[in-house]
């Protein structure tokens, strides 16, 4: 790339970042972008002139048509792939990995011809993950059209570790998972939230995000209610609206995140709570036929303007819809998704409908539910004939070509899909803007205004369940000894805490605890938590020797609703957090700088497994006798002096 141009994309990268850096809530509008861009050095081509598609003086669907009608069949299948991709050392471009199954970036960009990847991997150097992000967009100008990269990402403002799910906040502000903002019931913090999220997204080139997860936490065992926000429909749907606000910002355009709401139509009724990434859990149930309900929310986002959508792994039983997955579903998509709910964006399927793959050393077959007997090719024919527009985590554009040269497919039934997935990045002004501002992505990401927010929301969302004669906050200058677990010893030691080693030495106890789950064997199949949502009897026992010895502050991680009744009658506090650091729990515990929880839940808290066995998967609120209900939490006291240690 010549000097001169670089220096232009990297003024261009800088403007755009001054304009949505500006640390207000609201979005704001940028200025279109001057006209006549011209053609990047690096493309290969035979007219000197401006081609119209890459005109930013036209109108969007002038420069889809122009482009559009340029493009060879291999150049559309490409659009309809979007597949995992990570970074090599050193910012470099990955080079593969045959046992993993994965292919060389520079083999998916420059001969499968794809442009959306989703970024998988921890962002733990801000700097080399924007370098990288601009050594892919380079490739991406090598390539006959030029078409630029969109790079997309599961959430990574919290502390979800799963490569399915999720990444840990690492360079990024950290932030409770969505269960946390939708304890705070309040829309201006989840705007704020996505505000937020999308100026760190946006500086490392990340323009969508594979997430609203908006599914209802009706099944109480399904392990992925902790990315979810709660239980209640209408609540889902308030927030929904201010989250795509603050990511999309009023309407989508060059300083918007695209955002990718799922999964259609409501992953929460899993059948006997389990999950639908494995073959056990495919199932989807709704004994008291209740689909209804879990629409609310997506017909919130879809009147808040919801770009793209993903429907889930699961296939559902006893409806009106074939028992196949959502995805394959024509019923679901086109009849219910575009027709009833008029849904007019892009649905892109979840990951590895198609092909067998190992994930995390684990051998994953093809989530093909309902239709494991078809072939590869039949299975994508079915899904595209269903209404997707975009097969995820697969990287297979020869079958989409194979299709259409058989005559199995008309070429422009992709035309239609690649139109959708070119506007996309017209809109978001890729063809304009490639690139990124290294140095400003240094700046923007993770910086100190960002990561107070974050902390303080961290400490905002912790929901007090019990406070037996008002215990919370301590008043930390009598100089208790503390008996803690799950907490790291440098917290403590930072605070002077004294500690004592066992309960019946110490004047309090500070027990940090995971939310029960059973562990499945399987690299990736570990990450999920699942099984029963009480404590087994070694495990209530050993803690009740706790609790017997000494009062007690007990803090759960509420990933799931646990069943603890137990624990709720025996100690002297319960603090529920749902996404929290040690120095969180710590400031809300001894009320510094007047931190307090503020949080309530967001679903209800069974009382039993038996409780839960009997619910109704696709049913909110039918646990018998729940301990706490929705919406409880003893808001905290105002402190009004700072604790002392
Ligand atoms: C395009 O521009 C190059 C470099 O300026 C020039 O050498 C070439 O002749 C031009 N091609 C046409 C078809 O005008
Ligand atoms: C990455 O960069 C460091 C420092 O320049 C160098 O020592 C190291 O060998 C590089 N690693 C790879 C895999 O290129
Ligand atoms: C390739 O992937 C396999 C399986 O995940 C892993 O064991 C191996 O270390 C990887 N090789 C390299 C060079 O990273
Ligand atoms: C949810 O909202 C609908 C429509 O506004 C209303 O009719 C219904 O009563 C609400 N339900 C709850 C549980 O608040
Ligand atoms: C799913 O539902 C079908 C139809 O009711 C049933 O035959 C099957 O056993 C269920 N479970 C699984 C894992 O397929
Ligand atoms: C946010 O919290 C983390 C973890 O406690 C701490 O290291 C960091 O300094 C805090 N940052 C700000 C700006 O408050
Ligand atoms: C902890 O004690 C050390 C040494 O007495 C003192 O310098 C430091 O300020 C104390 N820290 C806090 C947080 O009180
Ligand atoms: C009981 O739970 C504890 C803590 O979760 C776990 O370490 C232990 O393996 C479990 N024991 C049995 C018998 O399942
Ligand atoms: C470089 C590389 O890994 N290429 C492989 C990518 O995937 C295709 C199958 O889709 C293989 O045939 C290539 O060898």
């Amino acid at each position: 790339m010549s000097s001169g141009n670089l220096l232009r994309w990297r003024r261009r990268a800088l403007l755009s970042l001054l304009f949505t850096t500006a640390l207000t809530p609201s979005v704001t509008a940028r200025p279109e972008p001057v006209s006549k861009i011209p053609a990047h050095p690096l493309m290969v081509r035979s007219e000197n002139e401006t081609l119209p598609y890459r005109d930013a003086s036209l109108c969007t669907e002038d420069r889809v048509e122009d482009l559009l009608q340029r493009m060879t069949l291999p150049e559309k299948a490409g659009q309809l792939f979007h597949t995992q991709m990570q970074m090599g050392p050193n910012g470099t471009l990955d080079s593969g990995n045959v046992t993993a199954r994965r292919n060389s970036s520079d083999n998916m960009i420059g001969e499968k011809l794809m442009t959306h990847f989703n970024l998988v991997g921890d962002v733990t150097n801000v700097r080399v993950t924007a370098e990288w992000y601009n050594r892919i967009q380079e490739r991406a100008l090598q390539t006959r059209l030029g078409i630029p990269i969109t790079l997309s990402s599961d959430p990574r403002h919290a502390f979800t570790e799963n490569i399915g799910t999720g990444f840990a906040a690492n360079q990024f502000s950290q932030w409770p998972e969505s269960l946390g903002l939708a304890a705070l019931r309040d829309a201006e913090v989840v705007q704020k939230f996505a505000e937020i999220a999308r100026e760190e997204y946006m500086a490392i080139g990340i323009r969508t995000a594979l997430h609203p997860q908006i599914d209802l936490a009706t099944e109480p065992r399904w392990s992925r209610i902790g990315n979810t926000m709660g239980e209640d429909a209408n609540l889902t749907a308030e927030l929904v609206v201010a989250y795509l606000k603050g990511f999309q910002g009023e309407e989508l355009g060059t300083h918007s995140v695209s955002t990718i709401t799922k999964h259609f139509p409501g992953g929460g009724p899993m059948e006997n709570g389990e999950d639908s990434h494995f073959a056990y859990g495919k199932n989807q149930t709704y004994p008291g036929n209740n689909l209804e309900y879990h629409l609310i929310p997506f017909k919130a986002a879809i009147a808040a303007g919801a770009r793209q959508m993903m429907p889930y792994y699961s296939r559902p039983i006893g409806t009106e819809y074939d028992e196949v997955g959502f995805s394959f579903n024509k019923g679901i998509i086109t009849d219910l998704l575009r027709g009833e709910l008029g849904f007019e964006g892009i649905v892109c399927s979840d990951w590895g409908l198609i092909t067998d793959t190992v994930i995390t050393g684990q051998d994953m077959p093809a989530r093909a539910w309902g239709v494991e007997h078809l072939t590869e090719l039949q299975r994508a024919a079915m899904i595209l004939n269903a209404g997707v527009d975009q097969f995820g985590g697969e990287q297979r554009p020869e079958l989409i070509i194979e299709l259409v040269e058989t005559g199995v497919l008309p070429e422009e039934r992709l035309d239609v899909s690649v139109r959708r997935l070119l506007r996309e990045k017209f809109i978001l002004g890729l063809f304009e803007n490639p690139f990124v501002d290294v140095d400003a992505a240094v700046q923007v990401v993770g910086n100190p205004y960002f990561r107070r927010i974050g902390n303080e929301t961290q400490r905002k969302a912790y929901t007090l369940l019990t406070n037996t004669d008002n215990i919370l906050p301590l008043k930390s200058d009598s100089n208790l000894k503390l008996y803690v677990e799950g907490i790291d010893a440098e917290h403590l030691e930072a605070r002077n805490l004294s500690l004592a080693s066992t309960p019946e030495e110490a004047d309090l106890a500070l027990i940090r605890l995971q939310a029960p789950y059973e562990t499945r064997p399987g690299g990736f199949e570990k990450k999920y938590h699942v099984g029963s949502l009480e404590y087994n009897a070694t495990e209530k026992a050993r803690q009740a020797a706790i609790y017997s010895a000494v009062p007690t502050i007990v803090d759960i991680y509420l990933d799931r609703p646990a069943a603890i009744p137990e624990i709720a009658e025996s100690v002297n506090a319960l603090l529920a957090n749902f996404g929290a650091g040690p120095d969180a729990f710590l400031d809300v515990v001894f009320g510094v700088d007047g931190a307090q929880p503020m949080g309530k839940l967001p679903y209800d808290l069974p009382r039993s497994m038996a409780a839960v066995e009997v619910n109704k998967e696709d049913v909110p609120f039918d646990t018998e006798d729940p301990v706490f209900r929705f919406g409880h939490g003893l808001r905290g006291r105002r402190v009004t002096r700072r604790a002392v240690f």
